[in-house]
């Protein structure tokens, strides 16, 4: 095989353009070296909050044929905990790239204390700020509320100097993908992460005449084959709307290298692995490289330049 799968992101260069989605084998220390030894070019730990949390009562993540629901309610290790990891990890690999770092607030007052501790911070890497987590009872997804969206990125620029993506909730409208590029396109952001999952769906086992997961009466965010076209659909209207420098990254319904490649001529850079992870393990990264190889191969591609954001219209 020819075909190199090298990507540059934020001047940084990658092997590859594979990653974890946040949230799936990036809780501890353990899970996240395991990225780090993986085929993965990059990765990206859980969305931290202040303090640790447990998240919501089990079970509370279902495979299906199609895909994934999940409410996993924001567990994580606590803030400090993934600072550790990633300004450690920096310290230790000064030519490598470091893991990204996910955040999510559970209000605007909290976002603006964690990227400020990061401001402050030794960590040179790239942040992501979670707009979108579907499952907290009682909180509302910041990205589905313009206003909120655009006085937190308001208040966190003014302070926040270093490299910061936010991932955003899928959008079913072009009025939506409209007023939202509006929004983002005001600011440096170094990129937007397309998409979290498909929020409160509800998956129901004819069997048991029941819902699968506990939290929220079976309602929860939905991953895998069932979000892919919705993934595209976002990849595809940001790419077209943002400013040639607000880059990517696609998450959604990445299980083969045929939907890397997808995401890929939508106008992705990077690609986040959520269920196919969940499901595989971390072996899926070899995986999709070699069948992502094989397609630019037989397509004659050498390099994922050549055809990045190509997608042909009728
Ligand atoms: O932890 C979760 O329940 C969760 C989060 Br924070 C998110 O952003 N997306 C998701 O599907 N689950």
């Amino acid at each position: 095989m020819v075909a190199s799968l090298e990507t540059k992101f934020l001047n940084q260069c990658y092997e590859n353009p594979f990653m974890n989605a946040s949230g799936v084998h990036c809780l501890t220390v353990e899970e996240l070296n395991d990225l780090k030894d993986s085929q993965a070019g990059g990765f990206i730990t859980k969305s931290a909050t202040t303090l640790e949390r447990a998240g919501n009562p089990e079970p509370r993540y279902f495979a299906t044929s199609l895909g994934s629901i999940n409410s996993m309610g924001l567990p994580n290790k606590g803030f400090e905990y993934y600072l550790e990891y990633v300004t450690n990890y920096q310290e230790k690999h000064p030519n490598g790239n470091v893991p990204f770092f996910s955040v999510a607030g559970m209000s605007l007052k909290e976002n603006i204390k964690l990227l400020s501790a990061i401001q402050a911070s030794a960590f040179e890497g790239v942040t992501e700020l979670n707009l979108s987590c579907p499952n907290v009872p009682g909180k509302p997804q910041v990205g589905y509320d313009f206003e909120m969206t655009e006085e937190t990125l308001n208040r966190v620029f003014q302070f926040f100097k270093k490299p910061l993506g936010v991932k955003l909730p899928p959008y079913f409208d072009f009025a939506h993908f409209d007023i939202m590029a509006n929004i983002l396109n005001k600011f440096p952001l170094a990129y937007v992460n397309c998409v979290n999952s498909i929020g409160n769906g509800l998956y129901v086992d004819v069997e048991t005449q029941s819902v699968v997961i506990k939290p929220k009466n079976g309602f929860g965010g939905i991953g895998g084959d069932y979000i892919k076209p919705t993934a595209l659909a976002n990849v595809r209207a940001f790419y077209t709307r943002l400013n040639p420098s607000i880059k990517v990254i696609g998450t959604g319904g990445i299980k083969s290298g045929q939907d890397a490649f997808e995401h890929l001529l939508c106008g992705a850079t990077m690609l986040q692995v959520g269920t196919a992870l969940y499901e595989e393990g971390i072996s899926v990264f070899e995986r999709l490289e070699m069948e992502l190889k094989e397609i630019m191969d037989k397509k004659g591609y050498k390099s994922i330049d050549e055809f990045r954001g190509k997608l042909q219209s009728l």
